[in-house]
């Protein structure tokens, strides 16, 4: 029986027993590889870093999901760039307001492996009748479109790679143009207790680019190395203040049955500790 030995951090790593090698194939892009694990389920790693796990994939799917679009309110169009599992798409999909979600996926080869060896992140929602998914570049995309969107959600890769770009000045900028009044960006940051360097390059990025920033956390076990980070811009400054009431009302009418997120768990995500926030320059009672 062999071993996956994730390469993303020198000197410091997570291991997984491989119990079965599901698919293992070089893509256009990356490497890509599904295997079976008897306590986290199926996994998918590219490029030597783990990408999901079917045993914690719903914390991080219901936070990139959830949690800007409760906060928003009212949204009815929705980007998605990366994702290619389609776990965001499956819990976006779940909001029945949501009229039209785009999702934005450079590799169709992740889209095509990933509907036949991790069915569960998608769920069935690669046929829902609200998406157009397109197989391009996302940083081309959010720079040509002429669309706009109440609610972009970045799921993407490190910043090592093809995904490099979609943290960069000019991504955020090009995000911001495509939002609608009130719209709300979120992104996957990487977990701060080891790329702190990250977080601090995006919130210098985010700064006099977004009316409000500011990132939120949750711990999802796979991605080592304690929280992961969301980064948060929003038009509306409101957005992310608002009363539990208001959310509960609105999380509550949706009638979305979830395994992590409530609007407890919303407001709490936003409370960063204080090394986070020393390196975000932020004052700890904003
Ligand atoms: N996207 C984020 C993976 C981040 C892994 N990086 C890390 N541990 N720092 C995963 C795609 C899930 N839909």
């Amino acid at each position: 029986m062999s071993d996956f030995q994730e390469t993303l951090f020198e000197g410091y790593g997570q291991r997984f027993q491989i119990d079965k090698l599901l698919h293992d194939v070089h893509t256009e892009h990356q490497h890509l590889v599904i295997f079976e694990n008897a306590r986290m389920g199926r996994v998918m790693a590219l490029d030597g870093v783990v990408q999901t796990s079917e045993a914690d994939e719903f914390i991080y799917h219901e936070m990139l999901a959830h949690v800007p679009i409760l906060a928003h309110g009212l949204a009815r169009r929705v980007l998605i760039i990366g994702g290619g599992d389609g776990g965001v798409l499956r819990e976006v999909a779940r909001h029945r307001d949501i009229e039209s979600i785009t999702m934005v996926e450079i590799d169709d080869t992740v889209v095509q492996t990933c509907k036949e060896f991790l069915p569960n992140h998608s769920a069935g929602t690669f046929d829902d009748p609200r998406l157009k998914l397109v197989i391009a570049d996302g940083m081309h995309f959010v720079t040509s479109t002429e669309e706009k969107f109440d609610v972009i959600i970045s799921d993407s890769t490190d910043p090592i790679g093809p995904a490099e770009v979609l943290f960069s000045e000019r991504f955020y900028q090009a995000c911001r143009r495509c939002l609608n009044d009130g719209g709300i960006l979120v992104t996957q940051n990487g977990t701060p207790f080891m790329q702190l360097g990250e977080v601090q390059t995006t919130a210098k990025r985010l700064h006099g680019l977004f009316a409000d920033w500011h990132f939120y956390q949750a711990a999802v076990p796979t991605y080592l190395g304690g929280a992961m980070a969301f980064a948060w811009g929003a038009c509306n400054a409101e957005s992310r203040k608002l009363p539990l009431e208001t959310l509960l009302q609105r999380f509550v009418g949706s009638g979305i049955v979830t395994r992590y997120y409530n609007p407890h768990v919303h407001i709490a995500a936003f409370a960063l500790p204080q090394y986070v926030l020393h390196a975000i320059a932020k004052p700890s009672n904003d």
